[in-house]
């Protein structure tokens, strides 16, 4: 498994699976979540409708993921997962560990080879892009055993403050 850093927006990656920092109403909102929206048109957002009927009646949990279609983007799956509103009180990185660790899992079930991760819960959520970086990485790296489908995960970074961060953690 490849770990690759491209800064740019997700919604643009040729990828298998791209992962939506979403919430757990499934029903969209701002930051990646938007963007994937707004780009991947109603199907996605169709699709989610139909997890909260079933499913996942009572939203997606924290730390969970979940895939769709991947709608008008050049994609085949939306991987959504939840990731931890960021607290100083309370640590919360095993949640954002198993963001990564949920994700890879659905695009190991999906037979994806390419999957496109955001810094998942570093926008609206707050969390400090370093430390988000380490937990994303070593998350990403510990899943490298029961992983076998996916051969690239490729972190899209915003900007070019996040993808320097991201680069200096990977070394
Ligand atoms: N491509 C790549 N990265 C992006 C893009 C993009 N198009 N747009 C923003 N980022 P956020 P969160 C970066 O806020 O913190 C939504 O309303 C951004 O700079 O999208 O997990 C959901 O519905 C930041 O570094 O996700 C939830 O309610 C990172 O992506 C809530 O926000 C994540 O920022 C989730 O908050």
């Amino acid at each position: 498994m490849n770990i690759t850093l491209v800064q740019g927006d997700i919604t643009a990656q040729r990828v298998d699976a791209v992962v939506n920092a979403a919430n757990s109403s499934l029903m969209g909102g701002g930051g990646v979540d938007g963007a994937i929206h707004r780009r991947g048109g109603p199907d996605i957002l169709r699709a989610c409708r139909e997890l909260r009927a079933g499913r996942f009646g009572r939203g997606l949990p924290t730390g969970q993921a979940v895939a769709t279609t991947a709608g008008l983007l050049p994609a085949r799956w939306v991987i959504h997962t939840v990731g931890p509103v960021h607290s100083a009180a309370e640590d919360r990185s095993h949640l954002l560990a198993s963001c990564y660790r949920e994700s890879l899992r659905v695009a190991d079930e999906l037979e994806a080879a390419t999957v496109a991760f955001p810094a998942i819960s570093t926008g609206i959520y707050g969390w400090p892009m370093d430390d988000a970086a380490r937990i994303a990485l070593a998350a990403v790296r510990a899943a490298e055993t029961s992983v076998t489908s996916v051969t690239e995960v490729r972190f899209v970074l915003f900007d070019s403050a996040a993808y320097e961060v991201f680069a200096a953690r990977l070394g």
